[in-house]
Protein backbone atom coordinates (compact mmCIF):
# COMPACT_ATOMS: atom_id res chain seq x y z
CA UNK A 1 0.00 0.00 0.00
CA UNK A 2 0.97 3.30 -0.67
CA UNK A 3 2.41 5.75 2.02
CA UNK A 4 0.08 8.49 3.34
CA UNK A 5 1.76 11.70 3.14
CA UNK A 6 0.44 14.20 5.98
CA UNK A 7 1.73 17.35 6.71
CA UNK A 8 1.04 21.44 7.93
CA UNK A 9 0.31 24.69 5.72
CA UNK A 10 -1.23 27.90 6.12
CA UNK A 11 -4.51 29.02 4.00
CA UNK A 12 -3.45 31.89 1.67
CA UNK A 13 -6.19 31.98 -0.40
CA UNK A 14 -9.84 30.33 -0.08
CA UNK A 15 -12.25 30.80 -3.02
CA UNK A 16 -15.31 28.78 -2.34
CA UNK A 17 -14.33 24.81 -3.29
CA UNK A 18 -11.17 26.28 -4.12
CA UNK A 19 -7.82 27.07 -1.96
CA UNK A 20 -3.88 27.54 -2.18
CA UNK A 21 -1.92 26.03 1.05
CA UNK A 22 1.48 26.92 1.42
CA UNK A 23 3.87 24.87 3.24
CA UNK A 24 6.74 25.76 5.72
CA UNK A 25 9.14 25.65 3.26
CA UNK A 26 7.52 27.99 1.37
CA UNK A 27 5.43 25.55 -1.90
CA UNK A 28 2.77 26.20 -2.90
CA UNK A 29 -0.20 24.19 -3.72
CA UNK A 30 -3.48 23.90 -4.65
CA UNK A 31 -6.06 22.10 -2.08
CA UNK A 32 -9.37 20.70 -1.89
CA UNK A 33 -11.81 20.69 1.01
CA UNK A 34 -13.64 17.31 1.74
CA UNK A 35 -16.92 17.65 2.53
CA UNK A 36 -19.58 20.77 1.35
CA UNK A 37 -19.37 23.28 3.89
CA UNK A 38 -16.40 25.82 3.21
CA UNK A 39 -15.20 26.69 6.24
CA UNK A 40 -11.72 27.87 5.50
CA UNK A 41 -10.52 31.30 6.45
CA UNK A 42 -6.82 32.33 5.15
CA UNK A 43 -4.56 32.25 7.45
CA UNK A 44 -5.20 29.01 8.84
CA UNK A 45 -3.33 26.56 9.91
CA UNK A 46 -4.76 23.23 8.37
CA UNK A 47 -3.87 19.45 8.46
CA UNK A 48 -3.43 17.97 4.47
CA UNK A 49 -3.04 14.93 2.80
CA UNK A 50 -1.28 14.64 -0.25
CA UNK A 51 -3.29 13.19 -3.04
CA UNK A 52 -1.51 14.27 -6.14
CA UNK A 53 2.01 15.46 -6.73
CA UNK A 54 0.58 19.35 -6.83
CA UNK A 55 -2.64 18.86 -4.80
CA UNK A 56 -3.68 18.13 -1.27
CA UNK A 57 -6.72 17.55 0.42
CA UNK A 58 -7.35 19.73 3.55
CA UNK A 59 -8.91 17.36 6.77
CA UNK A 60 -8.80 19.37 9.63
CA UNK A 61 -8.65 23.01 10.85
CA UNK A 62 -6.17 23.73 13.66
CA UNK A 63 -7.70 25.87 16.75
CA UNK A 64 -7.83 29.68 15.83
CA UNK A 65 -5.94 32.41 17.64
CA UNK A 66 -8.15 34.78 16.18
CA UNK A 67 -10.81 35.18 13.44
CA UNK A 68 -11.82 38.19 11.95
CA UNK A 69 -14.84 38.77 10.32
CA UNK A 70 -16.34 40.89 7.06
CA UNK A 71 -19.93 41.87 7.07
CA UNK A 72 -22.24 43.55 5.34
CA UNK A 73 -25.91 43.18 4.86
CA UNK A 74 -26.22 40.38 3.42
CA UNK A 75 -23.81 37.75 5.45
CA UNK A 76 -20.97 37.16 7.53
CA UNK A 77 -18.00 35.37 6.41
CA UNK A 78 -14.36 34.80 7.61
CA UNK A 79 -12.01 36.90 6.19
CA UNK A 80 -8.53 36.39 8.15
CA UNK A 81 -7.41 34.12 10.85
CA UNK A 82 -4.81 33.81 13.37
CA UNK A 83 -3.63 37.81 12.92
CA UNK A 84 -2.64 39.97 15.91
CA UNK A 85 -3.28 43.42 14.17
CA UNK A 86 -5.16 45.21 11.88
CA UNK A 87 -3.27 47.96 10.33
CA UNK A 88 -5.54 50.30 8.61
CA UNK A 89 -4.21 52.80 5.81
CA UNK A 90 -6.23 56.41 5.31
CA UNK A 91 -5.34 59.47 3.69
CA UNK A 92 -6.80 62.56 2.44
CA UNK A 93 -6.04 62.40 -0.98
CA UNK A 94 -8.05 60.84 -2.44
CA UNK A 95 -10.29 61.21 0.49
CA UNK A 96 -11.17 58.51 2.90
CA UNK A 97 -14.17 56.89 3.82
CA UNK A 98 -14.58 57.41 7.60
CA UNK A 99 -17.60 54.31 7.55
CA UNK A 100 -14.64 52.12 6.71
CA UNK A 101 -12.39 52.88 9.07
CA UNK A 102 -15.81 52.76 11.80
CA UNK A 103 -16.31 49.29 10.29
CA UNK A 104 -12.60 48.17 10.56
CA UNK A 105 -12.62 49.47 14.17
CA UNK A 106 -15.75 47.30 14.58
CA UNK A 107 -14.65 44.20 13.70
CA UNK A 108 -10.93 44.31 15.10
CA UNK A 109 -12.99 45.03 18.54
CA UNK A 110 -15.28 41.88 18.01
CA UNK A 111 -12.18 39.51 17.31
CA UNK A 112 -10.69 41.06 20.20
CA UNK A 113 -7.52 42.03 17.52
CA UNK A 114 -5.47 45.62 18.51
CA UNK A 115 -6.00 48.02 15.65
CA UNK A 116 -3.47 50.27 14.39
CA UNK A 117 -4.37 53.42 12.67
CA UNK A 118 -1.99 54.27 9.52
CA UNK A 119 -2.65 58.14 8.72
CA UNK A 120 -0.44 58.18 5.32
CA UNK A 121 0.27 61.09 2.97
CA UNK A 122 0.70 63.86 6.04
CA UNK A 123 3.08 65.96 3.26
CA UNK A 124 -0.66 67.17 2.30
CA UNK A 125 -0.83 69.58 5.33
CA UNK A 126 -3.10 71.66 3.37
CA UNK A 127 -5.69 69.24 4.50
CA UNK A 128 -4.61 69.22 8.14
CA UNK A 129 -7.76 71.30 9.52
CA UNK A 130 -10.07 68.65 7.73
CA UNK A 131 -8.69 65.76 8.91
CA UNK A 132 -7.14 66.99 12.82
CA UNK A 133 -10.75 66.34 14.59
CA UNK A 134 -11.13 62.74 12.78
CA UNK A 135 -7.75 61.56 14.10
CA UNK A 136 -8.79 63.44 17.81
CA UNK A 137 -11.91 61.46 17.31
CA UNK A 138 -10.03 58.18 17.01
CA UNK A 139 -7.07 58.31 20.16
CA UNK A 140 -10.11 59.48 22.09
CA UNK A 141 -11.86 56.18 21.15
CA UNK A 142 -8.25 54.69 22.59
CA UNK A 143 -7.01 53.93 18.98
CA UNK A 144 -3.41 53.53 18.71
CA UNK A 145 -2.87 56.26 15.26
CA UNK A 146 0.26 57.02 13.86
CA UNK A 147 1.09 59.43 11.18
CA UNK A 148 3.75 58.96 8.43
CA UNK A 149 4.42 60.06 4.96
CA UNK A 150 5.43 57.04 3.10
CA UNK A 151 6.54 58.54 -0.49
CA UNK A 152 8.07 62.26 1.18
CA UNK A 153 9.88 60.45 4.09
CA UNK A 154 10.33 56.86 3.63
CA UNK A 155 13.51 56.57 6.37
CA UNK A 156 10.57 58.42 8.83
CA UNK A 157 8.04 55.67 7.80
CA UNK A 158 10.29 52.37 8.11
CA UNK A 159 11.36 54.14 11.72
CA UNK A 160 7.66 54.17 12.96
CA UNK A 161 6.19 51.34 11.42
CA UNK A 162 9.23 48.87 11.45
CA UNK A 163 8.53 48.47 15.72
CA UNK A 164 4.60 48.02 15.25
CA UNK A 165 4.72 44.96 12.72
CA UNK A 166 7.71 43.27 14.15
CA UNK A 167 6.96 39.47 15.29
CA UNK A 168 3.03 40.33 14.53
CA UNK A 169 1.01 39.16 11.85
CA UNK A 170 -0.73 42.35 10.36
CA UNK A 171 -3.47 42.27 7.93
CA UNK A 172 -3.23 45.64 6.47
CA UNK A 173 -6.34 46.91 4.80
CA UNK A 174 -7.60 50.46 3.44
CA UNK A 175 -9.27 51.98 0.61
CA UNK A 176 -7.44 51.74 -2.73
CA UNK A 177 -5.27 54.83 -3.33
CA UNK A 178 -4.37 55.06 0.58
CA UNK A 179 -0.26 53.60 0.42
CA UNK A 180 -0.77 50.29 1.43
CA UNK A 181 1.39 48.99 -1.66
CA UNK A 182 4.15 51.91 -0.74
CA UNK A 183 4.11 51.08 2.83
CA UNK A 184 4.41 47.71 1.89
CA UNK A 185 7.25 47.83 -0.30
CA UNK A 186 9.01 49.63 2.62
CA UNK A 187 8.87 47.56 5.06
CA UNK A 188 8.90 44.19 3.62
CA UNK A 189 13.09 43.97 2.07
N1 LIG B 1 1.82 62.54 -1.72
C1 LIG B 1 1.92 61.29 -1.31
N2 LIG B 1 1.59 60.28 -2.13
C2 LIG B 1 1.68 59.02 -1.66
C3 LIG B 1 2.11 58.73 -0.35
N3 LIG B 1 2.08 57.38 -0.18
C4 LIG B 1 1.65 56.86 -1.35
N4 LIG B 1 1.41 57.85 -2.25
C5 LIG B 1 0.95 57.70 -3.65
O1 LIG B 1 -0.43 57.36 -3.63
C6 LIG B 1 -0.74 56.51 -4.73
C7 LIG B 1 -1.45 55.25 -4.25
O2 LIG B 1 -0.54 54.49 -3.47
P1 LIG B 1 -0.63 52.89 -3.36
O3 LIG B 1 0.48 52.47 -2.48
O4 LIG B 1 -0.68 52.30 -4.73
O5 LIG B 1 -2.05 52.74 -2.66
P2 LIG B 1 -2.92 51.40 -2.41
O6 LIG B 1 -3.99 51.40 -3.44
O7 LIG B 1 -3.49 51.58 -1.03
O8 LIG B 1 -2.01 50.22 -2.49
C8 LIG B 1 0.58 56.24 -5.44
O9 LIG B 1 0.69 57.11 -6.55
C9 LIG B 1 1.62 56.58 -4.39
O10 LIG B 1 2.84 56.99 -4.95
C10 LIG B 1 2.46 59.81 0.51
O11 LIG B 1 2.83 59.67 1.67
N5 LIG B 1 2.33 61.07 -0.01
MG1 LIG C 1 -2.11 48.51 -3.73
Amino acid sequence: MKEQVWFKARVISSHGRHSFVEKEDGTVLEATRKGKKVDLAVGDIVDCLQTSAEQVSIQKIEPRRSLLYRSDELRTKPLASNIDQVAVVFATRPSYNPHFIWKAMLAAETADIHILMIRNKTDFTKDEPEVRPFINQLKELGAEVVEVSATKDPEGTVKTLEPLFEGKVTLLIGQSGMGKSTILNLLVK
